[in-house]
């Protein structure tokens, strides 16, 4: 009793979800994912732009009413479960009547997925045996305590994954980002029924701005927004453990980083997606923020990573310069003024992207993509992005800057308590020029230690690989 518990409580801070796998669909999706490699290869240059709606991961906000409004009549074919939409940030913040896409709790159910899981809560620890990662991939246990609190059927469910509306506009980035956390999740663990509205819904879902949607019977927010969510209904039956699909290779743990750093730095494009500031140490502007506030000279400050700087031969390309962030026309949120809170946040073309990628120096043709960020949120958008719309071969660093910060073993590198990070020897240190650039420390009493204190993660500096979440994702499968 104490562990379902646990779950639901666990699912409800975190924000899972997922959708499914039937055969039929697969082979359709990878085909599709085929086709379009294909198109990738031969016309690298992309003088024709590539649609990012022509593609079952992205959809666009007619076939979402469409959905919403009829899902029996308009659901993809090889779809029969319900539709799970998961709405991160509620629509017009201060409005408090067009807040959720409409739901019936019969076929679709919409969720409030507002500020998704929090790297300061211990349930999100994860351990790959050389360190504890806040705010990993989810496990199978914390998959399956979704699973039942949503009722999600993940074989043959669809779920649907969009932004709402944000604060400031650093909260609608974040919104995308977390949204495209959500997609990578369930492409992770193996769901095929998933897909992403292309922009927010405040500005997609509004036929005052989109007014293509009045052909689908929206001609107000009335007519497609309600004002509260769906209740969970906390009596799913479902397992991951019915999808036997995992794609483990989009995540990339910290064996294979530190691998292709030292032995293989031509085959990878590794793009940091935080600000400038992160990229570049400018340590008067940003340090990397942990979980811990035990710092400080009364131990109350925030924590930060033992070094700042990033990882070598890494781009910095802000993930938000991958989505539409200027094309506001009215004053979509009513806050009285037109500014980017009245944008799209759709994405980039996939030309306008992968010109972006290409002008860092990425080779489309030889290299995979890597993408890591602080805490792996942010680096999940382009991650997505080369999963699902330019499906070239992507691998999000999950452990990121909040894991490789933290591996400092120069001697004398202490953390709050006085402990020592690692020994020098330790295989896993980053703080050496062959891993890391622009190497700086944090001051001693600012740094968080290596395991949140009273953490039972077990962790190992001379462990043989870092791969233990991969490892244990799979055993849950088969147990
Ligand atoms: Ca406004």
């Amino acid at each position: 009793m104490k562990t379902i518990s646990t779950l639901f409580s666990m699912a409800a801070v975190i924000g899972i979800m997922m959708g499914c796998g039937g055969e039929s669909n697969k082979s359709l999706v990878d085909q599709n994912r085929k086709n379009l490699s294909a198109t990738l290869s031969s016309q690298i240059d992309l003088t024709t732009a590539q649609s990012t709606l022509n593609n079952p991961y992205i959809i666009d906000a007619k076939t979402v009413i469409n959905w919403v409004n009829n899902w029996q009549k308009n659901r993809p074919c090889d779809v029969k479960g319900k539709l799970i939409i998961l709405q991160v940030g509620e629509a017009f913040i201060d409005d408090g009547v067009h807040s959720f896409i409409k739901h019936d709790d019969v076929n679709v159910f919409t969720f409030n997925k507002t500020g998704g899981c929090s790297n300061t809560d211990p349930m999100f620890d994860r351990t790959d045996g050389v360190s504890v990662i806040p705010k990993a991939v989810l496990s199978g246990q914390m998959m399956d305590g979704a699973f039942q609190m949503y009722n999600i059927d993940p074989i043959n469910d669809m779920i649907l994954i969009v932004a709402g509306g944000a604060e400031n506009e650093k909260g609608m980035s974040e919104n995308s980002a977390a949204v495209a956390r959500f997609a990578w999740s369930m492409k992770y663990w193996g769901l095929a029924h998933y897909a992403v509205l292309d922009g927010n819904i405040q500005y997609m879902l509004n036929a005052q701005i989109n007014p293509s949607i009045k052909d689908s019977g929206v001609n107000s927010l009335d007519d497609i927004f309600v004002a509260k969510d769906s209740t969970p209904p906390m009596s799913g039956t479902h397992s991951v453990k019915e999808i036997k699909a995992m794609n483990q290779g989009v995540m990339a743990s910290l064996t294979e980083m530190i691998n292709v750093v030292k032995n293989c730095p031509t085959k990878a494009f590794i793009l940091d997606a935080r600000s400038a500031d992160e990229y570049n140490a400018n340590n008067s502007v940003k340090k990397s923020k942990t979980e811990a506030s035990i710092c400080g000279e009364n131990h109350d400050q925030q924590c930060y990573t033992a070094i700042e700087g990033h990882i070598k031969g890494s781009k910095h390309i802000d993930y938000t310069d991958f989505i539409v962030r200027d094309d506001m026309t009215i004053d979509i949120n009513k806050d009285g003024k037109v500014d980017a809170l009245d944008a799209s946040y759709r994405y980039k073309t996939a030309e306008e992207i992968l010109n972006i990628l290409k002008e860092s120096g990425f080779d489309a043709k030889c290299q995979t993509l890597y993408t890591y960020c602080r805490t792996g949120t942010r680096a999940a958008l382009p991650a997505f992005i080369g999963t699902d719309i330019l499906h070239i071969n992507t691998k999000l660093f999950d452990g990121s800057w909040i894991e490789w910060g933290r591996l400092a073993g120069k001697v004398g590198t202490v953390d709050v308590h006085g402990n020592l990070m690692l020994r020098e020897d330790s295989p896993w240190r980053t703080d050496i020029p062959e891993l890391t650039e622009k190497l700086t420390y944090n001051p001693s009493n600012l740094v968080a230690p290596r395991i949140r204190d009273g953490s039972t993660l077990k962790v190992d500096e001379y462990a043989c690989s870092a791969d233990k979440i991969k490892c244990d994702d799979i055993n849950y499968l088969k147990n």
